[in-house]
C-alpha cells in the first residue's frame, strides 16, 4: 500500500520489526524493505523506516537533521519520560555530548589498549586450553561468547566483582527497551529497576579499581574534561554498551566460521585476519540490528518529507546487506574488505568501544585457531529474541583439535 506525502508515493509497510516472527528470521523484512524505497512508512509504530545502505549511512552522518536527544528507540523524550537517565554518549547531541566522547575515545582508543593487548591474549589461551581440555563439543554462546568478555571487560572496568551476573541481563533489558513495549520488554520489566540501580551503583569511585577504564574516567572529572555528575554517567555506558554486544559478535563469528568451513581454514592459514573477520562478522551478523532518530527538524528523504520531531528507524542489518552496495551480501567471506559497514554506526555516535570489541575478539580467535583445526554445528542454533540485539541462545558445535 501507498499514500501521498512529498513528492510521489511514500511507501509503507505494516510489518512489525519488533515481532516475534521477524527477530527469528529478520532477514526477509529487510529485503522487502529495502526494496519497497529508500523510505517507508511503518503503520505499526506510526514511523518512518530507512533499510538501505546510502540512506542509513546518511542519517547516521547528519547528526544536525537525524538527532539523537529525543532518544534512539522508538521513546520520544520530546514526549515521554526516559526509564533512565539519558546517556550522554548515545542519547545526547552535540556540544553535551562532546566531551564525554573526547573522553572515552582516548581512553578506549588504540593507543590506551596496548596495555591491556598481552593479557587478554594471555586469557584467551587459558579459557580456550581449559575448555578443549574437557571436551571437543561445546556451546559456543554459554562456553566462550559469554565467557571471555565477562572475564575480562568488566575487570578492564574495574567494577567488583560481586554482582556481575546482572551485566547481561541489564544489556538485554536495555536493549529491548530501545524497541515498543511489547512482551520482551514487559518480561524484563519487573527487574529492570532492580538491574538498573545495580549498574549505577557500579559507576561509584570508591567502588572502581585504580587502574581501569573507570578510574581513567574519573581521573578525567578530575582534570575538568567532564564534570563529576557526569562521570558515573559515562562510567555507565561502558556497562551499558560494552558486555552484550560483545557477546552476539563472537557468538555471530564462532556460528559464521562454524558454517563456512572454508573461511576457518582460511583464516587457520592467516591469522592476521582475524581482524577483518571480525568485521565481516559485525557487517554480516549486524549485531545491533537496528537505532532510532528523531527528525530535528523538517527533512527531505528520497524525495519525502519526514516532520520534524518524527522517528526514524534506521535498519543497520539491511544497510550491511544492501546489494546497492555489497557484492554477494548474504556472503561470509574474508576476501572482502568490509570497511564502511554500518554495524558500528557511522560519524559522531560510532561506537567508542569498537577497538576494545575488536581487541577481544581478535584475542579469542588467534587463541582458537592456533587448536582448533574445524569447527562444526552439532545441532540446532538457537536465538534469543531481542528487540535490538541480533541474540543467541545456544550454538552447538563441535571442534577438532588434531
Ligand atoms: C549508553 C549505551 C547503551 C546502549 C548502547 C550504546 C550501542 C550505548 O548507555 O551509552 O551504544
Amino acid at each position: 500500500m501507498t499514500t501521498a506525502l512529498g513528492s510521489g508515493l511514500l511507501p509503507t509497510s505494516d510489518a512489525d520489526p519488533f515481532g516475534h516472527e521477524v527477530l527469528e528470521n529478520p532477514l526477509p523484512l529487510h529485503a522487502e524493505l529495502r526494496d519497497a524505497g529508500p523510505i517507508v512508512y511503518l503503520t505499526k509504530y506510526d514511523v518512518y523506516a530507512l533499510a538501505r545502505y546510502e540512506q542509513v549511512r546518511a542519517a547516521l552522518v547528519d547528526w544536525q537533521g537525524f538527532q539523537s536527544a529525543a532518544g534512539v528507540g522508538l521513546s520520544n523524550f520530546r514526549t515521554e519520560k526516559p526509564w533512565r537517565t539519558p546517556s550522554l554518549l548515545l542519547e545526547a547531541d552535540p556540544p553535551l555530548h562532546d566531551a564525554p566522547r573526547r573522553v572515552l575515545a582516548r581512553i578506549l582508543g588504540p593507543r590506551a589498549l596496548r596495555t591491556l593487548r598481552d593479557r587478554w591474549m594471555a586469557d584467551a589461551e587459558r579459557l580456550v586450553d581449559r575448555l578443549l581440555s574437557g571436551t571437543n563439543e561445546f556451546d559456543a554462546v554459554a562456553d566462550l561468547a559469554e565467557v571471555f568478555p565477562l572475564r575480562v571487560f568488566p575487570d578492564a572496568v574495574g567494577i567488583p566483582k560481586e554482582g556481575r551476573q546482572h551485566l547481561l541481563p541489564y544489556g538485554d533489558h536495555l536493549f529491548n527497551a530501545f524497541g515498543p513495549a511489547n512482551d520482551l520488554v514487559e518480561k524484563g520489566a519487573a527487574g529492570a529497576g532492580e538491574l538498573l540501580a545495580w549498574a549505577q551503583q557500579q559507576c561509584a569511585r570508591p567502588l572502581l579499581t585504580e587502574d581501569g577504564f573507570g578510574a581513567a574516567i574519573w581521573a578525567a572529572a578530575d582534570r575538568g574534561e567532564i564534570t563529576s555528575e557526569q562521570a558515573p554517567l559515562v562510567v555507565r555506558s561502558l556497562l551499558s554498551a560494552g558486555v552484550d554486544t560483545t557477546v552476539h559478535a563472537l557468538s555471530a563469528i564462532l556460528y559464521a566460521l562454524a558454517t563456512n568451513p572454508a573461511q576457518w581454514q582460511r583464516l587457520r592459514e592467516h591469522p592476521a585476519l582475524a581482524r577483518v573477520a571480525f568485521d565481516e562478522a559485525v557487517r554480516w551478523e549486524s549485531p545491533v540490528q537496528t537505532f532510532f532518530r528523531t527528525a530535528t527538524d523538517d527533512i527531505r528523504i528520497g524525495g519525502h518529507t519526514v516532520p520534524g520531531g518524527r522517528k526514524i528507524l534506521m535498519f543497520l542489518a539491511a544497510a550491511n546487506r544492501d546489494p546497492r552496495r555489497w557484492t554477494d551480501p548474504d556472503a561470509f567471506d574474508l576476501s572482502r574488505d568490509p570497511s564502511g559497514h554500518v554495524g558500528f554506526g557511522m560519524g559522531i555516535h560510532q561506537c567508542v568501544g569498537q577497538h576494545v570489541a575488536r581487541l577481544e575478539a581478535e584475542a579469542l580467535l588467534t587463541a582458537l585457531v592456533r587448536r582448533v583445526h574445524s569447527v562444526e554445528l552439532t545441532g540446532p542454533v538457537r536465538r534469543h529474541h531481542n528487540n535490538t540485539l541480533r541474540a543467541w541462545g545456544s550454538i552447538p558445535v563441535r571442534v577438532r583439535t588434531r
